[in-house]
Formats: structure tokens, C-alpha cells, sequence
């Protein structure tokens, strides 16, 4: 079977009041917000990666994440998608650092697993 390669594209940051996330919306990601993440991935290989079921973690315990799984259909050749759902992430007043680090992986049943990492500037 030819395996599929499903690929970062982008991934956008929403720190609105509006849906899962809460803050005061200017764009910019402080501590005390809840954020929502969204993933855009791409295939640039010729067949269809099927069912991409992504993960975040983060390697700072005292980050939450609130949703960490998110699902794509099948990503077709030359496209680029986005989750129907985004990822939420908490981060507490007590965050220290200048960035948040999250690790991202991408499986599904006919592609190769992806691992990258999303770097988010923090400010407070
Ligand atoms: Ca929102
Ligand atoms: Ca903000």
C-alpha cells in the first residue's frame, strides 16, 4: 500500500470570548487565556492520507490542555485542511516562560505518523 504524508501547512491562534476559548481577543496570547489552536495540514503526496487523527502535548506540566485530539476526513492530494474542530489549550497565570512549546502528531490508518511542533509566543 503507498503511505501518505501529511504535513504542518499552517496553524492559527484564537484567544476570542467567542466558542471554546476565552480572552480578551487582541490577537495576542497571555497567560490566564484559554486558546484556541487550529491545525492546517497539507498533502502534497498522490494519494488521499485517510482518517488523520492529531494530538498536542505539551512538555510544560503546568499548561492544560483542554481538547487534545482533533480529527480530519481524508485529506486529498494537493490540498490543505483544517480540523473541524480546533484544539483548546489553558494557560495559567503562573506561566513563566516567553514561549509555549507544543508538540504535535499526526496518525492515520495509510500515512506516515508526523511529529512537529507548534511555538507560540507568550506574553503577560
Ligand atoms: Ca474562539
Ligand atoms: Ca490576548
Amino acid at each position: 500500500m503507498e503511505t501518505a504524508l501529511p504535513q504542518l501547512h499552517t496553524f492559527t491562534v484564537d484567544d476570542d470570548a467567542d466558542g471554546l476559548s476565552s480572552g480578551n481577543g487582541n490577537g495576542i496570547v497571555e497567560i490566564g487565556e484559554t486558546i484556541e489552536i487550529e491545525v492546517a495540514l497539507e498533502n502534497n503526496t498522490q494519494i488521499s492520507a485517510l482518517l488523520l487523527r492529531a494530538e498536542l502535548s505539551s512538555t510544560h506540566p503546568e499548561i492544560v490542555i483542554v481538547q487534545s485530539e482533533v480529527v480530519f476526513p481524508s485529506l486529498p492530494p494537493a490540498t490543505t485542511l483544517t480540523s473541524s474542530e480546533p484544539f483548546v489549550v489553558r494557560i495559567p497565570a503562573s506561566f513563566f516562560r516567553h514561549h509555549l512549546v507544543l508538540r504535535l502528531k499526526v496518525e492515520g490508518p495509510n500515512s506516515l505518523t508526523l511529529y512537529d511542533s507548534l511555538r507560540i509566543p507568550i506574553s503577560r
